[in-house]
C-alpha cells in the first residue's frame, strides 16, 4: 500500500547546521527557512535514518503509536513504505541484526523489545516480541557492545534507573546481557567517547537537567562516565562530530528551556558543556545527524513532540 504525504501536521524540520561553522552555530545558529516539512503520523514518539531499500538514499522509520511506519528516501522527500506493528512504541533502532546485508528494526515498546527483520526493498517479516518485564524499554540502541560481529540491544529504562543489554546471536535471537544502574532515561545514544573501542551510552536524564555517561568496558557491562549539566529538562540527544576534530560532541534538545546544549567532548569520555544556545523550533524534543542531503555537512533533523511525551 502506498499513500500519498498530506500537508505537514506535526512537521519534520531539516536543519542545515555546516559543521565547519559550529562556533557560530553556539552564538547565533543559522537555518535553512522555510524547512522542508513532511507529515509522518499522528503521535510519533521516535525517528531513525537508514538505507532500508539499498537504493543509496537515506529513509526513515517513524515510531507512531504502537507501529513503526517506514518512509523510503526520494530526490524530493520521503514515501510510505511499510507499518510495523509493536505495541506502545517508544524508540526504534537500525541495524543488520541476521547479518543478510539488509537493515532491520529493534523497538522499545512497554516491557517489550521488539525485532523486526528487512527485506532489502522497503518492507519487512513479521515481528518478533522479547519480554523484558519488569523493565520498561524507553529507548533502545543496535550495536555490538561484546566484539563477537553480532549486533546487541542497549534499551534504557523510562520507569526505573539504568540501562539494560540483549546480547545477540547473529541469527535474530537475543539473551539477557548484564544490567547498569544510572539516571533515568529519556533518550540515548551511543558512540566511543573515549576512544577504546568499546560502546559507550549517554542518556538525557530529563529531571535532573544533565546527561548521564555510561563508558562501556567490551563484554556488555558499563562503568560510570559521570554527569554533565545541561538546560532545562532535556529529552532529545545525538552524538556526532559537530567540531571536527575528531572527539565526539553531544547535542541535548533542552525542552522547558526551548534550548539546545552542546556537550564538546574531550575525547577521554569527558565533555566540556557550552552555553545552551535557544532552539530552532520551541516545541522540538527529538532530533538526529546526518547528512540528509548529501552536500557533505552534517544536518540535524528535528522533529516536534506529540502531546504524550
Ligand atoms: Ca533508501
Ligand atoms: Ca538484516
Ligand atoms: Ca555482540
Ligand atoms: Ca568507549
Amino acid at each position: 500500500m502506498r499513500r500519498r504525504f498530506l500537508p505537514a501536521v506535526l512537521p519534520l524540520v531539516l536543519c542545515v547546521l555546516p559543521s565547519s561553522a559550529f562556533a557560530q552555530m553556539c552564538v547565533a545558529p543559522s537555518f535553512v527557512t522555510p524547512a522542508p516539512t513532511f507529515a509522518i503520523g499522528a503521535a510519533p514518539d521516535d525517528i531513525v535514518s537508514a538505507d532500508f531499500d539499498n537504493d543509496g538514499l537515506l529513509d526513515i522509520a517513524v515510531g507512531d503509536a504502537g507501529r513503526v511506519q517506514v518512509h523510503l528516501g526520494t530526490a524530493g522527500g520521503f514515501v510510505f513504505s511499510a507499518t510495523i506493528l509493536a505495541a506502545d512504541t517508544t524508540a526504534v533502532a537500525v541495524g543488520d541484526i541476521n547479518k543478510d546485508g539488509n537493515v532491520d528494526v529493534a523497538i522499545a515498546g512497554g516491557t517489550s523489545v521488539f525485532t523486526a527483520l528487512g527485506n532489502g526493498a522497503g518492507g519487512f517479516g513479521a515481528t518478533t516480541q522479547f519480554n523484558v518485564s519488569p523493565a520498561a524499554a524507553g529507548a533502545i540502541e543496535l550495536v555490538d557492545v561484546n566484539h563477537d560481529g553480532n549486533l546487541d540491544v542497549i534499551y534504557g529504562n523510562s520507569l526505573g534507573p539504568g540501562i539494560s543489554v540483549l546480547l545477540g546471536d547473529g541469527l535474530g535471537g537475543f539473551a539477557i546481557g548484564p544490567a547498569f544502574t544510572m539516571g533515568y532515561t529519556s533518550e540515548m545514544a551511543i558512540g566511543d567517547l573515549n576512544n577504546d573501542g568499546n560502546v559507550d551510552v549517554v542518556v538525557t536524564n530529563s529531571g535532573a537537567d544533565q546527561i548521564d555517561v555510561a563508558l562501556g568496558v567490551g563484554n556488555g557491562a558499563f562503568v560510570s562516565g559521570g554527569t554533565y549539566g545541561t538546560g532545562a529538562f532535556p529529552v532529545g540527544l545525538t552524538i556526532a562530530d559537530f567540531t571536527e576534530d575528531g572527539k565526539l560532541d553531544v547535542v541535548t534538545m533542552d525542552v522547558v528551556a526551548t534550548t539546545m546544549t552542546v556537550l564538546q567532548g574531550v575525547g577521554n569520555g569527558s565533555f566540556i558543556p557550552l552555553a545552551p544556545v535557544p532552539s530552532p523550533d520551541p516545541l522540538v524534543f527529538f532530533v538526529a545527524a546526518g547528512d540528509f542531503d548529501g552536500d557533505g555537512t552534517l544536518d540535524l533533523l528535528d522533529r516536534t513532540s506529540p502531546a504524550r511525551r
